[in-house]
Order: C-alpha cells, then sequence, then structure tokens
C-alpha cells in the first residue's frame, strides 16, 4: 500500500502503553451531537469549582452526568449520586457520550465497556492538572476513556511513581485516549493549557473522562 492510500483511512490509532491506546480524531464525527447533549447537562449541573481536601479552590472547574459524579470537599475525593450544588441526581449521561465510549474502548480492545459516570473538566488558558492517579473507582480493570475538546493540551502520562519521568503527548479536539489493564493506575495530568482560541469553542479546553464507577 501507498503512502496515499493509508491516508484515506485517516489517522491510526497509537498505542503509548500495554493497555494505552491513543484514537486521534475518533470523536471528531459526533462533536455537534456531544455538544448539543452537554448543553443541557450544564445548564442543570454547571461548572464549578471544587475545594481540594486541604481547602483550596481546583484550577480546573468541572461537572458531571451519568448516574454517579465525582466530587472533591473538604472530606476527599468520591463519587455521588447526588450533585451537591443543586441536591438533585446528576443529569443522565447522554446516549451519544456512552455509546461513544463503549466504541472507543472496543476500539483499543476492552470490550464491553459501560460507562456509568462522565467527568467533565473545563480549562481555561493557563490551566493546568497536576500529577495524580485516579483511585476512586469501584474496579480498576475496568478501562476509562478520556475525549478531549476545543484547545489542544500536552498530556503528561506518568509511571505507577509520581517520581517517574512523564511522556509529553499532544492531545487535540476530537482525540479520544483509551486505557487500562496495568496502566490504569499510572500517574498523569496536564501541563498549562496555552492561550489560544479554537475556531468551534474558544478560548477553553473540555475533557470528557468516562468510568465505570460504581
Ligand atoms: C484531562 N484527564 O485530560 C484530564 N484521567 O483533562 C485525566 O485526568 C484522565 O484523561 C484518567 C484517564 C484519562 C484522563
Ligand atoms: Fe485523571
Amino acid at each position: 500500500m501507498i503512502q496515499s492510500d493509508l491516508d484515506l483511512f485517516g489517522p491510526q490509532p497509537q498505542r503509548l502503553a500495554t493497555h494505552t491506546v491513543l484514537l486521534p480524531g475518533f470523536a471528531l464525527s459526533q462533536v455537534e451531537p456531544l455538544l448539543d447533549a452537554l448543553r443541557p447537562v450544564l445548564r442543570a449541573s454547571p461548572f464549578r469549582h471544587m475545594q481540594t481536601p486541604g481547602g483550596l479552590p481546583m484550577a480546573v472547574a468541572l461537572s458531571n452526568c451519568g448516574a454517579l459524579g465525582w466530587i472533591s470537599d473538604a472530606r476527599g475525593y468520591r463519587y455521588t449520586p447526588v450533585d451537591p450544588l443543586n441536591g438533585q441526581p446528576w443529569p443522565a449521561l447522554p446516549q451519544v457520550l456512552s455509546e461513544l465510549a463503549s466504541t472507543a474502548a472496543t476500539a483499543a480492545g476492552f470490550d464491553g465497556f459501560c460507562a456509568d459516570a462522565c467527568l467533565i473538566n473545563h480549562y481555561l488558558p493557563g490551566t493546568r492538572l497536576t500529577l495524580h492517579q485516579d483511585r476512586d473507582e469501584r474496579d480498576f480493570a475496568q478501562p476509562i476513556v478520556s475525549i478531549s475538546l476545543g484547545l489542544p493540551a500536552i498530556f503528561l502520562f506518568g509511571g505507577q511513581q509520581r517520581s517517574e519521568r512523564p511522556l509529553h503527548v499532544p492531545l487535540v479536539h476530537g482525540d479520544v485516549l483509551v486505557w487500562g489493564g496495568e496502566d490504569r493506575l499510572r500517574f498523569h495530568g496536564v501541563l498549562p493549557i496555552k492561550p489560544g482560541s479554537h475556531s468551534r469553542l474558544g478560548e477553553r479546553r473540555i475533557n470528557l473522562t468516562l468510568r465505570k464507577a460504581g
């Protein structure tokens, strides 16, 4: 096959580690339905800066949809069925989102993924996410599907120890990152978002991370 034939199939999946796959542009065809579905979600449960257990406001603003939502407050990090801002259940997980997550998981080698939680992160230029592990979910055998929208970011993909020097992975609008298995507890974060304006989303990055939390 010659190079121009390869291009017809679009960017190919990239394996970043044994159980971590970057699917470049995987969400692009669903961006408009995705944004249409997020609008009512964010009207019911708007972005807010949660307090860390240490009492500082988080730099990233967040919301959730699905049966469970991730929160942080003085008592720590956990999943709750109810939005603490309004006392109501988190908005339902839109079908377009759960289907995209499950097809992305399958494309990355994780069959039968059924998300019950979607964390919605909002970054302005300058906002970063410090290195952390995701360990508030019940079953670490379940993968995580992460969808990037808006401004580009450099994703820090570290090791099992905080001290391990992380890979710098560029993520752009429409990219989907899937990880699980032995990579599930790797440290990771996001470098400060560079100033700029995205043609569809303006001066922001939105990241959707879908999990089976309960
Ligand atoms: C972000 N993502 O990309 C933050 N966690 O805005 C995460 O913290 C994350 O992308 C677990 C798995 C995939 C992720
Ligand atoms: Fe994370």
